[in-house]
């Protein structure tokens, strides 16, 4: 079976709210050798987007919608102990979501990757209120920041806080991502030179393979 049936396979478990089979299909493909990163990307997120899809167009209803993002955080929390990694480096990540972005489905499978490869990994999850991600920031003192945002109108949360950071703790490199800078990432990135823009896993284990010292 290809990829293509699997997604298909995937969508239509995760829609139907069966959590078993979606599992069960994850299962087969990294006992099949597949990685993680290719189920992700190529079964996960595709299905994802293709769920928005159906909801944007009417398809399908929030509910439904909000039982197969359910699913898929579940089944991608039990990836967990398949990630643990032997390969061990001395340095640590936050990863959070922006100030109400609501999303955080891709920067779970971005802290996956850098579990994979041997990171302390702190997952914050959505919707981090500016000056309690900062204080954390403080305590933590993290070397690389994982921040998400997958609505445009959350861009200026980003900005704040990217310019508290240049201010606090000017050593933490911020990397970011998510559909929210999918289409805009250049302009940012001129405004705000020292952060790193990655529009998906692969662009990250490149990033992670390059700088790996
Ligand atoms: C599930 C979902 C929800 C769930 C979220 C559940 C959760 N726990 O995350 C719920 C139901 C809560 C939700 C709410 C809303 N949603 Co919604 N949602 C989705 C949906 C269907 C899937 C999101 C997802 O997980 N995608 C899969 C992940 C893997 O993809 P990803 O986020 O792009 O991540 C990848 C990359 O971008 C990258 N990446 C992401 N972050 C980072 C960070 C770093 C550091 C790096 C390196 C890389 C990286 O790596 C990931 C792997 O490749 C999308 C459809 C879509 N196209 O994604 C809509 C979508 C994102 N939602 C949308 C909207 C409009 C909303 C709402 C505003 C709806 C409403 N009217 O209430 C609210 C948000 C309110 C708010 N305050 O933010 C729109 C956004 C349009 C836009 N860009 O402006 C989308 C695109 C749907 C659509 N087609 O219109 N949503």
């Amino acid at each position: 079976m290809n990829y293509q049936t699997y997604k298909q396979d995937f969508l239509s478990a995760i829609l139907a709210g069966d959590r078993n089979k979606g599992s069960a299909i994850v299962s087969e493909l990294t006992g099949a050798g597949h990685t993680i990163k290719d189920i992700y990307e190529k079964i996960v997120r595709e299905s994802l987007y293709k769920v928005g899809e159906m909801w944007e167009s009417g398809q399908i209803s929030v509910a439904t919608e909000h039982l197969a993002s359910a699913i898929v955080e579940s089944v991608l929390n039990e990836q967990y102990s398949k990630l643990l990694s032997q390969m061990k480096t001395e340095k640590t990540v936050v990863a959070a979501s922006v100030e109400n972005e609501v999303h955080q489905i891709g920067l779970k499978m971005v802290s996956d990757i850098f579990e994979m490869w041997g990171f302390n990994v702190h997952y914050l999850g959505a919707n981090n209120p500016l000056y309690d991600l900062l204080n954390f920031l403080d305590t933590v003192k993290p070397d690389i920041l994982a921040v998400s945002v997958s609505i445009s109108y959350h861009l200026k949360s980003l900005e704040k806080l990217i310019e508290e950071i240049n201010h606090r703790n000017p050593d933490i490199m911020i990397m970011a991502g998510g559909q929210g800078l999918r289409f805009n990432y250049k302009d940012f990135i001129k405004k705000y030179p020292n952060i790193i823009y990655l529009p998906d896993l692969y662009a990250l284990e490149d990033f992670l393979r390059k700088t790996k010292s």
